[in-house]
């Protein structure tokens, strides 16, 4: 099993205390940042966009982790200043010109993944899942923080582990994105997932300061 990684994600941050936000998650070797760039047409929401991403590029070093939840997104990857290290990806619903998406973000080398909606099934990986570096399994539809998990998503990363692992793909990460609440964690490790997406959920609930939820996160995956 790979180290479990923590990827906060920063549409749920307190932008008016950025500074202290990055200085806890670098204290906490926070893996990866999540940002969630939604286009108002994929998904029914706007959240980060790419002047943000660039402000907040040049105050932390901290490898960038890109969901786009944007039509055709083979047409904006090139929006984005990716580097080595970054994960990047991209929905299987968002065009049909998936691979040509991926091949973009792993030309610009970054990691390259794909995401699925909840009711998205594994088989669309069949011609897929050996161009990517990484799974984005999403547990609620994307578009909204604070949501309910979509319950059958937790068995669909036991039988995502299961997937890859069978046809040799056991160094493909599994990503996790909504409602990874503490308790939820838990079982999506036992599961097999590999990165978790912080949020309302933990990490950014206010039932713990952020240190204090890094840590209990951190507890649970490890
Ligand atoms: C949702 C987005 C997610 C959320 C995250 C919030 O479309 O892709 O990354 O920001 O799921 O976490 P929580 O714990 O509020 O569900
Ligand atoms: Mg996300």
């Amino acid at each position: 099993m790979l180290a479990g990684k923590i990827s906060p994600s920063m549409m749920c941050a307190d932008f008016t205390d950025l500074k202290r936000t990055l200085e806890t998650f670098e204290k906490n070797d926070v893996e990866y940042l999540h940002l969630d760039i939604m286009d108002g047409h994929f998904v029914p929401n706007i959240t980060l966009g790419e002047s943000v991403v660039k402000q907040l590029r040049a105050i932390t070093s901290i490898p960038f982790d890109y969901h786009l939840m944007v039509t055709d997104p083979e047409n904006k990857i090139d929006w984005f200043d990716l580097r080595e290290g970054d994960l990047v990806s991209v929905h299987y619903e968002s065009t049909p010109h998936v691979q040509r998406a991926v091949a973009k973000i792993k030309d610009r080398g970054a990691k390259a993944g794909v995401a699925l909606n909840p009711a998205t099934p594994l088989n669309v990986l069949d011609y897929l899942v050996c161009d990517v570096d990484f799974i984005l399994l999403m547990t609620v539809n994307p578009g909204f923080a604070g949501q309910k998990v979509v319950k059958q998503t937790l068995d669909k990363i036991a039988d995502a582990r299961t997937y890859l692992d069978a046809r040799g793909y056991a160094h493909v990460m599994l990503e996790v994105d909504g409602c990874v609440s503490y308790p939820n964690a838990a079982v999506m490790r036992a599961n097999g997932a590999d990165i978790f997406v912080g949020g309302t959920s933990s990490i950014f609930g206010a039932s713990n300061t952020l240190q204090q939820g890094l840590e209990k996160l951190r507890a649970i995956i490890r």
